[in-house]
């Protein structure tokens, strides 16, 4: 049997296939298409679908980068392979930097994401060239080698499918933090400053839109958002959903 297009299954596999193709690309580890799994998961137990909660942090996130003086948004394997499109979109709407930054690092990957995002676009990609290289302090992984122009300067970086570390140190580092991660309870979604429990590949494009669409006005007008509890709200969605099933 044919499944519509717009089915969240068709959507699944489609991404799986994105992934997959960004794999063999060699954009995306091994270890990505674990956390991908994971992601999976996490999106199955969220309903495939972007909440309301999610609305709400994706609203404060577009807030944040528009109103930082220079905000940044990192990107790894994972981000490049199913979003490639949208990161140079937003850069250009919001102004923010583009960095590759790898957990896995390596020269070739990253040369290769960043003619991903070329290709796309990108005229200025940070991240590449080692004559900028400053480290972060209290970070052990290849992560810790950031851009002295971009995520060493910045004052807000959006930085999807984190590890806890990363971010821990980040927030130590004094920057704020925007993530997308399906899992709620994740230490990246718990330690950033706007957690976005949405799958990447739905929440960027809204994020776009909401960037295109908010005032001046909106931007003077103090942000009320409060991470904790709108997370609180993402985690009572995916209980509420393991009754509904349990109760099927
Ligand atoms: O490309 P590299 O070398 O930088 O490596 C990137 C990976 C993804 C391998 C690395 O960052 C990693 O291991 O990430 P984690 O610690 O597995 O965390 C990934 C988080 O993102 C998990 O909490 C997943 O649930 C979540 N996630 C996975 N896919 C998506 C997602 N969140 C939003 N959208 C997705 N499509």
């Amino acid at each position: 049997m044919l499944i519509p297009k717009t089915h969240p299954r068709a959507i699944s596999l489609y991404i799986r296939e994105k992934l997959v193709h960004g794999f063999r690309e060699g954009i995306v580890v091994e270890e990505g298409l674990l956390a991908h799994g994971r992601g999976e998961m996490f999106d199955y137990l969220i309903g495939e679908k972007t909440t309301k909660t999610s609305r709400k942090a994706i609203k404060a996130a577009a807030r944040a980068l528009l109103a930082a003086k220079l905000p940044v948004i990192s990107v790894n394997g994972n981000f490049a392979a199913l979003c490639a499109k949208e990161i140079v979109e937003l850069s250009k709407i919001t102004g923010a930097k583009i960095e590759v930054n790898l957990f896995y690092a390596s020269e070739k990957r990253k040369k290769i994401i960043a003619q991903i995002l070329r290709k796309n676009g990108a005229n200025e990609i940070l991240g590449i060239d080692p004559k900028f290289a400053k480290r972060i302090p209290k970070l052990d992984s290849a992560r810790r080698v950031v851009d002295k122009r971009g995520i060493f300067s910045a004052d807000v970086v959006l930085v999807p499918l984190e590890d806890g570390d990363r971010t821990i140190a980040l927030k130590k580092f004094g920057k704020d933090v925007i993530t997308f991660d399906l899992n709620p309870m994740s230490r990246t979604a718990q330690t950033a400053d706007i957690t976005i429990v949405d799958n990447v590949i739905r929440g960027m494009k809204i994020l776009i839109d909401v960037c295109k669409k908010l005032s001046k006005e909106d931007l003077v007008e103090k942000s009320k958002f409060d991470n904790k509890k709108n997370l609180k709200k993402s985690i009572g969605i995916i209980r509420k959903n393991l009754r509904k099933m349990a109760n099927a």
